[in-house]
């Protein structure tokens, strides 16, 4: 039987900075239990010999590098040709906002190429040679491995068997586009601060009830780009306060 979540290939010149995720926490976990795979390529490998750059200048002049497109079509074309089949991915600032929905859809391929830049961009050529372009967002990396392992980290979460069935529940809350409520834990008092009395009351209908209230206030109050959203529609009908809303 295949495993339940992606293998993971991604490509970098620097492949060493994905191996704390193979190691540590959450995902090394999940790779160690083969839950999900996870593969990093030295790009420099793919370019026939160390006397061949992976960079150039611009055409037309300007600041930086760019990568050459020779490297990244050997690399992706050669980790593409091995199965399973599945979606390839460039990091860029110019690509869609990467969110829980599309960590909740890559969770359910196959295979997940992952390219990460490095220098000021990459040639216009190499573009279509991905299914989809991602941003992690509005900021420049100096490379896209930090927005690989991001996406790395949010997907493998997702990925059945990965966390316990407590943490999968919680999970859920935030799909639905909510923040969450506040949460405390022992002691019951701390530095004159005391957990809300109805959190240590046992009624679990009002604790429930408190809770919601308190995750659509946080909401409204932190992220009114969030509310009112029907994200089942996919629109944007809504956005903002409800009438009668306090
Ligand atoms: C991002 C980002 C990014 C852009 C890579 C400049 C090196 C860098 N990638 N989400 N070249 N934000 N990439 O900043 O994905």
């Amino acid at each position: 039987m295949s495993r339940p979540g992606p293998e993971f290939h991604v490509i970098s010149l620097f492949p060493e900075m994905f191996s704390p995720a193979s190691l540590c926490g959450v995902t090394g976990k999940a790779v160690e239990q083969g839950l999900v795979g996870l593969t990093a390529y030295q790009l420099r490998d793919f370019t026939g010999g160390s006397i061949h750059p992976v960079d150039d200048s611009p055409y037309g002049g300007g600041p930086g590098m760019l990568m050459k497109p020779e490297p990244v079509f050997a690399a992706v074309e050669q980790v593409s040709s091995t199965a399973p089949p599945g979606v390839s991915v460039l990091l860029t600032p110019q690509g869609r906002r990467f969110g829980q929905e599309a960590a909740a859809r890559l969770a359910d391929e196959k295979r997940v190429l992952l390219f990460c830049g490095r220098y000021e961009g990459v040639d216009e050529r190499i573009r279509p040679l991905f299914d989809e372009e991602l941003s992690i967002g509005d900021y420049v990396l100096s490379g896209g491995e930090l927005a690989a392992l991001v996406i790395i980290d949010a997907v493998t979460r997702l990925v059945p068997g990965v966390l316990g069935s407590d943490e999968s529940t919680r999970q859920e809350s935030f799909s639905d586009g909510r923040l969450e409520y506040p949460q405390y834990t022992r002691p019951a008092v701390f530095r004159g601060e005391a957990v809300p009395d109805v959190l240590r009351s046992g009624n679990h209908a009002e604790i429930e009830r408190w809770r919601r209230e308190q995750s659509e206030r946080r909401t409204r109050a932190r992220r009114p780009d969030l509310v009112g959203v029907d994200r089942s529609a996919g629109g944007d009908r809504g956005r903002g306060e409800e009438p009668g809303d306090d």
